[in-house]
């Protein structure tokens, strides 16, 4: 049987895939070619779906050995289920709600099942995790700015964009199905450049590649605005019409000549003055701006100093023009009961490490390490689901130390054996994307979905919201939220006067698929405003440590999805076959560092072995280790979160996994 479902990845893309499926099973994925994103074409990864699940966990499993050591028995689930509500209610009468931590993130972007747990979290009164491990300083940076994240229709982008500016983002690899749009923009003469501080898949695509120092993104903007500003290149007419705080703005980029900011980012002045220049001439510019430049300390106030420069260039006016972060802000979902939201209301959540009364504490995941060994009251019972924390979050040292606590009660819903998973007491087996309902939106496009089962659960796997529903009545919890099912959930989401979602219902999604929120034709979606200047942003750095001198990136590797593929042989080998050390020839020879040869590479928060690829890739000074490989391929069996910090942003409570001061040194073999 072949059969239509939408890819859950953490991915702009939200695909639509054919799945050929022979006895329930998996064996073939393709991409749909009535999607007009999508395109007909699934990417590299996902291509090897199959792969990734022919190895998964297909029963409730009960912990035998020690925390992490992986040996497990079976049970049932009538066992798992009644051991769990036992432990947890035991827990909850001594210490109270909020000595639980649900820790959980997007292997899954159907609202289902990655939202409406939560809603058993909220009806017992558990800390509340903050979802800052990814979007949250971007989405800070552009609400101050602009408001909701919306941005320009990707179909809108071929006829209009004369230039196409594509700043701290792969986008050949982290949004695939963008370069269609790119290509044809392209070929009809745009110019393209790529701002990034190491050569990829995207800086390949462009015409040209700028390379800077990682965390200098606000003095290169301002740099740029300078030059717009002193040649008359800004569009004042939209300015007056659509933005306010211009003034304090323009002033703040005339302390930013091309000379000082060259000084900072590594990018020569006359290569500035002629991007200014010629962004200037186009004015239908499409930016498409990554969240690589807002793990930084100081990255939300860089992504708003880039977000600026098409407000100057007034490119909001034109069609397939302006800013790309993330398209979500456009679909206008009636979230109230999602995940219980309505529990939270009139108590609010407080960052830190602090008892509010009678709000409730809420937890930053990007020191989950911390959760886990330094609060005060403890976390005494762990759930994760739709993540793998293990690998995936800062400081792992710490994090492992937290889950290798023998009073810590930890259960892990999961597909696969992920390294998370061997620290469960009890380890549950999930679904897949096609074996339960769920709504899908974008981050990179305007299309709303829908999947609908398509095979039964293979062996025993049950849906995240299946689990939560039994332990709500083992525990007698009566919000009725609780025990919606996943089309209540999705007509709840649906339930809106909204005008973009006109005539969008479950019953059309069902039918159809996917359905194009009905957005103004063409989208202009800032037009007119509003465009905060105010505050100006403030440059802020990134800087290394005496020891630490050179600054280590981890961006996404192409053939991974996070660590979602980790384990897929034939991914690992096309990537390198394990994670390999960008290092410039220049500080390679400064240490002695030969190609293919191993190093050690520290951070003040730990240390791993790796191989190094001495390349012109990266700017000097910035080293870089593509993708979040699972620990199993590394030389020395240690993921790269081993030398990331808890460290936040300036806005939003972000990851500041781009800005590692590190130090490499030549393992030598005794
Ligand atoms: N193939 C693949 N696709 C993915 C993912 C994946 O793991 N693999 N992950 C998905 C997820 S969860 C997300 S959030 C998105 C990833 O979203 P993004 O973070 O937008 O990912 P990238 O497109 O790799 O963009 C990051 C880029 O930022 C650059 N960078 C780092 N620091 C700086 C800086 O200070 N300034 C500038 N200008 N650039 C900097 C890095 O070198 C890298 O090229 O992609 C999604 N898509
Ligand atoms: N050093 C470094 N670390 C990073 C990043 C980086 O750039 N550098 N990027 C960060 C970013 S952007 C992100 S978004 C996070 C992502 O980190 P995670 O959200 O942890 O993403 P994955 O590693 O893909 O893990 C998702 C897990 O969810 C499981 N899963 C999928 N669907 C379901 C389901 O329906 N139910 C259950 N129970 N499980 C399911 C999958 O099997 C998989 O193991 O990592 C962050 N970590
Ligand atoms: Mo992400």
């Amino acid at each position: 049987m072949k059969a239509r479902a939408t890819c859950p990845l953490d991915c702009p893309d939200a695909c639509s895939l054919l799945l050929t499926l022979e006895g329930g099973r998996l064996v073939r994925v393709e991409g749909d070619p009535r999607h007009p994103i999508t395109q007909g074409f699934a990417c590299g990864k996902t291509y090897r779906y199959p792969e990734r699940v022919r190895e998964r966990l297909l029963y409730p499993l009960r912990r035998v050995g020690r925390k992490g050591e992986g040996r497990f028995e079976r049970v049932s689930w009538e066992e798992a289920l009644e051991g769990i509500a036992a432990r947890l209610q035991a827990i909850l009468d001594r210490y109270g709600g909020e000595a639980v931590l649900p820790y959980h993130y997007a292997g899954t972007m159907g609202l289902v099942e990655n939202q409406h747990p939560l809603a058993f979290f909220r009806a017992i009164g558990a800390s509340e995790l903050l979802e800052t491990i990814c979007a949250s300083t971007g989405s800070a940076a552009w609400e101050m700015t602009y408001g909701p994240r919306m941005a320009p229709d990707p179909e809108e982008i071929p006829e209009n964009a004369r230039y196409l500016l594509l700043w701290g983002v792969n986008s050949l690899a982290t949004h695939s199905h963008l370069t269609p749009f790119l290509k044809e923009a392209k070929r009809r003469g745009a110019k393209v450049v790529h701002i990034d501080p190491y050569a990829n898949l995207t800086s390949r695509f462009a015409h040209e590649h700028l390379k800077l120092r990682p965390g200098t993104d606000a003095a290169l903007a301002y740099a740029l605005a300078h030059v717009l500003f002193r040649e008359g290149l800004v569009d004042w007419a939209y300015l007056e019409e659509a933005a306010t705080g211009v003034e304090a703005f323009q002033e703040a980029a005339e302390a930013w000549p091309p000379e000082r900011a060259e000084a900072l980012t590594g990018v020569p002045a006359p290569a500035i003055r002629r991007l200014a220049r010629e962004l200037g001439e186009a004015r239908r510019v499409f930016l498409r701006v990554g969240y690589g430049m807002t793990r930084h300390p100081g990255g939300g106030n860089s992504l708003r100093a880039v977000l600026l420069l098409p407000a100057l260039l007034g490119a909001w006016r034109y069609p397939g023009c302006g800013a790309m972060l993330s398209t979500s802000g456009a679909f206008p979902l009636n979230k109230r009961f999602l995940g219980g939201r309505h529990l939270l209301e009139g108590r609010h959540p407080h960052r830190g490490y602090f008892r509010p009364n009678p709000g409730v504490r809420a937890i930053n995941m990007n020191q989950l390490g911390t959760a886990l060994t330094g609060l005060n009251p403890p976390i005494r019972a762990l759930f994760v689901f739709n993540t793998n924390p293990l690998v995936v979050a800062p400081n792992t040292g710490k994090v492992r130390a937290g889950l290798e606590r023998e009073d810590l009660f930890t259960v892990v819903l999961e597909q696969v054996m992920t390294e998370t998973a061997r620290y469960a007491d009890y380890l549950l087996p999930a679904t897949l994307f096609y074996e339960h309902p769920d709504l899908y939106t974008s981050y990179g496009h305007y299309y709303l979905s829908w999947n609908e089962p398509l095979a039964e659960p293979q062996g025993e796997a049950r849906p995240n919201t299946w689990v939560f529903r039994e332990l709500a009545q083992r525990l007698g919890l009566e919000e009725p939220t609780l025990y919606w099912s996943a089309e209540e959930v999705a007509r709840s989401l649906l339930d809106t006067d909204h005008p973009y979602l006109e005539g969008i219902t479950l019953e059309r999604l069902k039918a159809e698929g996917f359905l194009k929120l009905r957005l103004p034709k063409p989208f202009l979606p800032f037009a007119r405003g509003p465009v905060r200047f105010s505050p100006p942003p403030q440059v802020l750095p990134t800087e290394p440590l005496p020891d630490y001198p050179l600054i280590l990136l981890t961006p996404p590797a192409p053939r991974f999805l996070n660590s979602t593929y980790g384990d897929v042989a034939a991914l690992a080998e096309a990537e390198g076959g394990e994670p390999l050390l960008l290092i410039h020839p220049q500080d390679a020879e400064a240490r002695g560092v030969t190609d293919g040869g191993l190093v050690y590479l520290r951070s003040p928060w730990g240390q791993v072995v790796r191989r190094a690829r001495v390349t012109e890739a990266p700017i000097p000074g910035t080293v870089v280790l593509e993708g979040i490989w699972w620990e199993k391929w590394a030389p020395d069996g240690k993921g790269i979160n081993h030398l990331t910090s808890e460290g936040l942003t300036d806005l939003g409570g972000g990851s500041t996994f781009h800005a590692t001061p590190v130090e490499v040194e030549p393992l030598r073999l005794a």
